[in-house]
C-alpha cells in the first residue's frame, strides 16, 4: 500500500507511534509518505520505502495566525495525486483530520475525481483536553464522523469519545505498541548504568514531554522519599513547560544532585533500560506509551490508576498503580520493591513479558493493515 502519514513531528507521544508505525510498514515493504511541518524526530536515517513532504506554511504579515491546517489539506492533495496515495492516515485528530477531509474533497472534485480514504487515530489529549473545548468540539466531531476510519489507542479512550463526543462512528481500539527486539536490556546496558550509578544506586527514571498533565514534580517528591531509604538516583527524560519546576523543585528539597536532566534523547531505548523503576504519575493518560517501553526494557512502571494505564499495568503484577497525587503510596511500593531483588526481578520480567505478548509491533502492525484493508474494500 501507499500511505500518507500526518503527525505531531516534534512533540508527544502520538507523534512517536506515527513515526514507528511508519517505520514498522516500510519494513513490511509498504509504502510511506510523512506529510507535517518538520521531520519527525524518530525518523532518523534513510529508508527506500520512506519519503518525507513538508509543509511550508507561508507568515504573510495578515496571517495572525498562520493557516497550517490549509496548507496540510494542499500538500497531502498533492502527495497524494503526484505520488498515487492509496490512503492518508492522520494521528491526533486537531488539525489533522480536518486537513485530511479536505484534501478528500480536493482529490474528489478533480476532473478524473478518485477516492482518497482517510484514518484518524485518537491519542489522547485530542479528545481528554483539546476536543472537549468548545471553540475545537464541533469540528473535531465533524471529522471524526467524516473519517472513513478511526482507531483508538485503548479502550478507554474510545468509550470516552463514544460517551463525551456522541457519535455514530465505530471505533476500533488498536493498542500502542513497541518493537521488543529494539526495546530491550543490550550490550550497553551496564555501561551506561555505571555512568549514571557509578556506586551501584538504584535507578529511577521519567520520560515524557514535562507538560502538567504528567504531574513532574511528583516524580520529584517519589524521589525524594525513595533517596532518604535506599541510594538512588533519577533520571528525567524529556523536556517541556514544568522542567524548571521540577529542578527548582530538587533544589529546593537539596536533592538536585541525584537528579539528572537529561532533556531530549535520541535512542531513548538505550537511557530506560539503565532503570530499575518508571514514574509515570500522570493527571491522565489514555495508554501510557513510556511506560509500556520502559516495560520492554524489563523497566517495572509506577504509575497512576487512571485512563487507559489499567489495560497495560496489572497491579501487583507486571507494576503498580496508585491514585493520582498520592506520592507516599508510590514511593512506599518503590522502597518495597527495591529492597527485594527477587521480588524486583520476578516483577520486572513479568513486565517484558507483557509487552512481548500483547503489545509487540509484531503483534499490533498487522490489526493496522488489516484495517486499512477494510477501509480500501469499504471505499471502492
Ligand atoms: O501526552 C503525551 O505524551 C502526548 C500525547 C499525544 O497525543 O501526543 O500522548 C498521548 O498519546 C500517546 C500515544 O498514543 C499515549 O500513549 C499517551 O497516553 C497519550 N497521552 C495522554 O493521554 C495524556
Amino acid at each position: 500500500m501507499k500511505i500518507g502519514i500526518t503527525c505531531y513531528p516534534t512533540y508527544g507521544g502520538s507523534g512517536v507511534v506515527a513515526t514507528e508505525l511508519g517505520l514498522e510498514l516500510a519494513e513490511r515493504d509498504h509504502e510511506v509518505h510523512f506529510i507535517s511541518y518538520a521531520q519527525p524526530i524518530r525518523l532518523i536515517g534513510p529508508h527506500p520505502n520512506i519519503h518525507y513532504h513538508e509543509v511550508e506554511v507561508s507568515r504573510y504579515p495578515l496571517f495572525e495566525y498562520p493557516p497550517y491546517d490549509l496548507a496540510l489539506a494542499s500538500r497531502m492533495a498533492e502527495v497524494a495525486e503526484l505520488y498515487d496515495l492509496d490512503l492518508l492516515h492522520v494521528h491526533y485528530a486537531i488539525p489533522h483530520s480536518v486537513s485530511a477531509l479536505l484534501a478528500r474533497q480536493m482529490m474528489a472534485a478533480k476532473p478524473r475525481g478518485r477516492k482518497l480514504p482517510f484514518v484518524t487515530t485518537l491519542h489522547g489529549t485530542d479528545i481528554t483536553l483539546v476536543g472537549l473545548d468548545r471553540s475545537y468540539l464541533p469540528i473535531t466531531r465533524f471529522a471524526i464522523e467524516q473519517s472513513d476510519g478511526v482507531t483508538a489507542i485503548s479502550q478507554y479512550l474510545r468509550e470516552r469519545t463514544l460517551r463525551e463526543f456522541d457519535i455514530r462512528n465505530q471505533i476500533q481500539v488498536i493498542y500502542n505498541f513497541v518493537n521488543c527486539d529494539v526495546y530491550c536490556r543490550g550490550e550497553k546496558t551496564s555501561e551506561l548504568k555505571q555512568e549514571y550509578a557509578p556506586n551501584g544506586e538504584r535507578l529511577l527514571l521519567h520520560l515524557s514531554n514535562f507538560r502538567p498533565v504528567k504531574r513532574v514534580t511528583d516524580c520529584i517528591e517519589v524521589f525524594d522519599r525513595v533517596r532518604k531509604r535506599i541510594p538512588s538516583k533519577l533520571l528525567m527524560i524529556g523536556d517541556g513547560p514544568d522542567r524548571s519546576r521540577a529542578e527548582w523543585l530538587a533544589v529546593q528539597k537539596g536533592i538536585h544532585n541525584d537528579v539528572i536532566f537529561l532533556g531530549k534523547q535520541d535512542q531513548v531505548e538505550e537511557k530506560l533500560a539503565v532503570a530499575d523503576i518508571l514514574l509515570l504519575p500522570s493527571e491522565l493518560e489514555s495508554f501510557g506509551l513510556a511506560a509500556l517501553e520502559g516495560m520492554a526494557c524489563e523497566v517495572v512502571p509506577i504509575a497512576t490508576r487512571v485512563g487507559g494505564i489499567p489495560e497495560l499495568i496489572e497491579h501487583g503484577k507486571s507494576g503498580y498503580l496508585a491514585d493520582v497525587g498520592d506520592v507516599d503510596t508510590m514511593a512506599r511500593y518503590a522502597i518495597e520493591l527495591l529492597s527485594n531483588e527477587k521480588a524486583l526481578v520476578e516483577m520486572a520480567n513479568a513486565s517484558r513479558a507483557v509487552a512481548q505478548s500483547r503489545f509487540c509491533a509484531s503483534r499490533i502492525i498487522p490489526q493496522y493493515e488489516e484495517f486499512y484493508r477494510r477501509v480500501l474494500e469499504r471505499a471502492s
